[in-house]
């Protein structure tokens, strides 16, 4: 008989601070890189961007961060109000209860406990926010797994240190981190360090933040790409940042669990040519860099040619070799939403495209309204390529499917398609279970709708609690079930087995 899903299993759902909570300057909060992200909606993509391609979204510059906080009025920066978590998470939860959540996977906003990230003390309201939180999900006996940073640098250490290009902002990293483990020992076992780390390649002024001076206007396809100096810093300081809160929490909580967090990219080489299979190589190598690293302790050997060729130059602390062999985590987590199709640069020295999405189509895939491949057989290829190289358990911290959802004559949404993304990829998981792959737990991105990372738009809907609220923050901000809220709790009442 083939293996199925273990007891035990975590279903729930996934979500983010920065993209749920709101109240950005309430309860002592100080400002993070998240409350600089625009709207960039539909006509924005359109006019700056192709539809498919990632338009950066976030302050590109120090210009333009200082236009935001001169001129707020000038831009939608609907992350400052998220979906109101804040004052909602008592409702919020009960629903996630009544799916029948066994974890949530959150993350907490470092700026609410340390408003400057590297204050003396930390903030006592920001800390009894989670407590009651984490209070709430117990409750129900749901467990929370929890991001200690998810694309939401304070904006003082972005500001005054260049966020993680810092020292600095590794040692607040570490201080803040050791804080929140004390203080939640014995209710959070599950622990993240740093959400999609690999997206310091398109993004590191959320992740990473990073500031550039005088970066271009967020109007061409790909402004990020190069700046590899900063950009493999930064993400080596964040790499020891993350080792060390390994440490504290194997140290102040032996019975407590670490994991890493990347951002999957699964390539499929464009033809059966040798050298777009060289080009889906060096694109893997540029994805499990960085769980190589966090999972085994050390800087595989392919990234070192790629180093000396374009003349980057790591500088390491003097234990750092020690500290990232010493902290390597626990086990291995994943966003996955879609796979890429690559097709060779005409260059054999290795080069990342330097962003999350590819544009070319794979012709045999259904798209999301956003463009994004919807693959299901991929996420079983993923894992099983994830186990086989790291042999750890895996925890999937996000899939699902962003959509325009829209009422029937009877006032309710019947989201057949987003039920649809669910079970094949709940199929294949299961299959990926069957293949022997260690599989712990599965947690839906965005059950309750929220604001989307990549374009803040609310009208990009993942959840399977409606909230009314649009764009530009209208809205009653009430809960409605969708049709999908029924086939979840049913899903996981019968673990897995009634898909
Ligand atoms: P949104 C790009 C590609 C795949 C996943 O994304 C990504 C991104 C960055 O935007 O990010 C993760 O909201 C991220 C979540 C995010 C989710 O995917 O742009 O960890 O914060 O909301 C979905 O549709």
């Amino acid at each position: 008989m083939a293996k199925t899903f273990p007891e035990g299993f975590l279903w729930g759902g996934s979500t983010a601070a920065n993209q749920i909570e709101g109240a950005w300057n309430e309860g002592g909060r100080g400002p993070a890189t998240s409350d600089f992200a625009r709207l960039i909606t539909k006509q924005i993509r359109d006019t700056e961007g192709t539809f498919d391609v990632h338009v950066p979204h976030n302050a590109a510059s120090k210009e333009m961060v200082e236009d935001m906080k001169a001129h707020p009025e000038n831009w939608e920066l609907p992350k400052r109000r998220g979906i109101d978590f804040y004052h909602t998470y008592k409702d919020d939860i009960k629903l996630f209860a009544e799916m029948g959540f066994k974890v949530f996977r959150m993350s907490i906003s470092w700026s609410r406990i340390f408003p400057n990230g590297d204050d003396a003390i930390p903030n006592e309201e920001g800390l009894k926010f989670y407590d009651a939180v984490f209070d709430e999900l117990h409750k129900y006996g749901i467990e929370p797994l929890v991001t200690l940073s998810h694309f939401d640098t304070p904006l003082h250490l972005a500001e005054e240190y260049g966020g993680f290009l810092s020292r600095h902002t590794v040692e607040a990293f570490e201080k803040y981190a050791e804080t929140v483990i004390r203080r939640y020992k014995g209710k959070v076992k599950y622990w993240l360090t740093f959400n999609e780390i690999n997206n310091v390649l398109s993004n590191p002024f959320t992740s990473s933040g990073v500031i550039f001076d005088g970066a271009p206007e967020p109007s061409s396809c790909n402004p990020y790409l190069g700046h590899w100096q900063e950009k493999f810093q930064a993400v080596h300081n964040q790499f020891v940042a993350s080792a060390l809160a390994t440490k504290k929490l194997h140290e102040i909580d032996p019975d407590a669990k670490m994991g890493n967090m990347l951002c999957r990219l699964e390539n499929y080489a464009e033809s059966p040519k040798p050298e777009d299979q060289l080009q889906v190589m060096f694109e893997d190598h540029f994805n499990w860099f960085f769980t190589d690293v966090q999972a085994t302790g050390e800087y595989p050997y392919y990234m070192q040619r790629f180093f000396d060729e374009n003349n980057i130059h790591i500088e390491m602390g003097k234990d750092d070799t020690k500290i990232l062999k010493e902290g390597a985590v626990d086990f291995i987590t994943i966003s996955y939403y879609m796979t890429y199709i690559m097709r060779y640069k005409g260059s054999p020295v290795p080069q990342p495209i330097g962003r999350l999405l590819s544009d070319i189509k794979n012709p045999y895939l259904p798209k999301s309204d956003w463009g994004w491949t919807i693959d299901p057989i991929g996420f079983r290829i993923t894992l099983n390529r994830i186990y086989d190289r790291y042999h750890k358990p895996i925890f999937i911290s996000e899939n699902g499917l962003g959509a325009v959802d829209h009422f029937d004559e009877k006032g309710q949404i019947q989201d057949d398609y987003r039920i649809d993304y669910m079970r094949a990829h709940v199929e294949q998981l299961r299959e990926a279970i069957a293949d022997g792959v260690d599989v712990f737990g599965y947690a839906w991105w965005g059950p309750i709708d929220l604001i989307s990372s990549g374009t803040s738009e609310m009208t990009k809907r993942y959840g399977m609690i409606y909230v009314d609220q649009d764009d530009y923050g209208k809205g009653t901000g009430k809960r409605l079930r969708k049709k999908s809220f029924y086939y979840y709790k049913k899903l996981i009442a019968s673990n897995g087995a009634d898909l």
